[in-house]
């Protein structure tokens, strides 16, 4: 019997909630997190029940690495039609993921592959520690990115360099990927928890408004003529500038009450 099935088996995600940040851990570290159904299923459910008190995710994974991708002992048992339910089922939580109420923060460690990356990119910041190692091995399978990743992934590196991940296996390491923009910080093994919390922390302390514009109206602006580019991005600003909580964190600067920016 598969482990998803056993009725004891531990939680396939792990959630945890410390104050205003939410963590979730897949957690399946001796199939290397590779995802199953059941597994997408779970984070759905700890995505859609996250306590309104939560201003930020932390999404991470036991083990030593993030995930080895879709779980491949589902491949042999699916039709054409149930391949395409299955990856509209990885859209549906993807999309509750990247837009969904919270912002997330991903914390990469050892294999960042296939489905581990399509996953990866839909967190809005993405911290590596130095095991991390990202690769796209459909090629070699005989398969193709089916958890959103030809369009995600594309986004986040240009389609150029998924092409050439796909044909010739090329795996980047952690500095190569912070270097070509597909992760934001990189850390020393075992750091990337604590990174990801303390910028979890900092995102919950923005305004809930300019949190909603930059994961909503960001992506949105990226992919509309820049004429409605601009007017889009003028009609979002104008409603977070309205909002009381804006005009109270301004008059907090100008009064000298609020932090000034700093040096990281
Ligand atoms: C798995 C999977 C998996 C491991 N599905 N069972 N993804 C891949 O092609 C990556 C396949 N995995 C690997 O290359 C390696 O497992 C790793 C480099 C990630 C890790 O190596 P290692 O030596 O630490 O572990 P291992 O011994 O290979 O694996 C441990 C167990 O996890 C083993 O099972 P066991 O019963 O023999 O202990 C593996 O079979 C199992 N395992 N990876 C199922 N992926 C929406 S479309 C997305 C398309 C894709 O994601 S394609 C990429 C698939």
């Amino acid at each position: 019997m598969p482990h998803d099935d056993l009725p004891d088996a531990d939680p396939l995600v792990l959630a945890r909630h410390d104050g205003p940040v939410a963590v979730l851990e897949l957690n399946r570290p001796e199939k290397r997190n590779a995802i199953s159904l059941a597994m997408v299923r779970e984070l759905d459910r700890c995505i859609a029940t996250l306590p309104d008190d939560v201003k930020a995710v932390v999404l991470a994974a036991r083990g030593e690495h993030f995930s080895a991708g879709l779980d491949l002992s589902e491949i042999p048992e699916m039709s054409a039609a149930q391949g395409v339910h299955h990856s509209h089922a990885w859209y549906q939580v993807f999309e509750r993921l990247q837009f969904g109420r919270v912002p997330v923060v991903a914390v990469l460690q050892g294999a960042v592959v296939g489905g581990g990356l399509e996953l990866a990119a839909c967190a809005h910041v993405r911290v590596a520690e130095s095991s991390a190692y990202f690769g796209l091995p459909e090629g070699q399978r005989g398969i193709f990115l089916g958890g959103g990743g030809s369009v995600r992934v594309s986004k986040l590196i240009g389609f150029s360099r998924v092409t050439e991940m796909m044909l010739t296996g090329h795996v980047y390491d952690a500095d190569e990927a912070f270097r070509i923009g597909l992760t934001h910080y990189t850390v020393a093994p075992g750091e990337g928890l604590a990174k990801a919390l303390a910028l979890a922390q900092r995102i919950a302390g923005n305004a809930p408004m300019s949190n909603f514009a930059i994961m909503r109206a960001l992506p949105l602006i990226a992919e509309q003529p820049m004429s409605h580019g601009l007017m889009t991005e003028s009609l979002i600003a104008a409603i977070s500038q309205s909002e009381p909580e804006a005009k109270e964190r301004v008059e907090a600067f100008l009064a000298k009450r609020a932090a000034k920016v700093q040096r990281s």
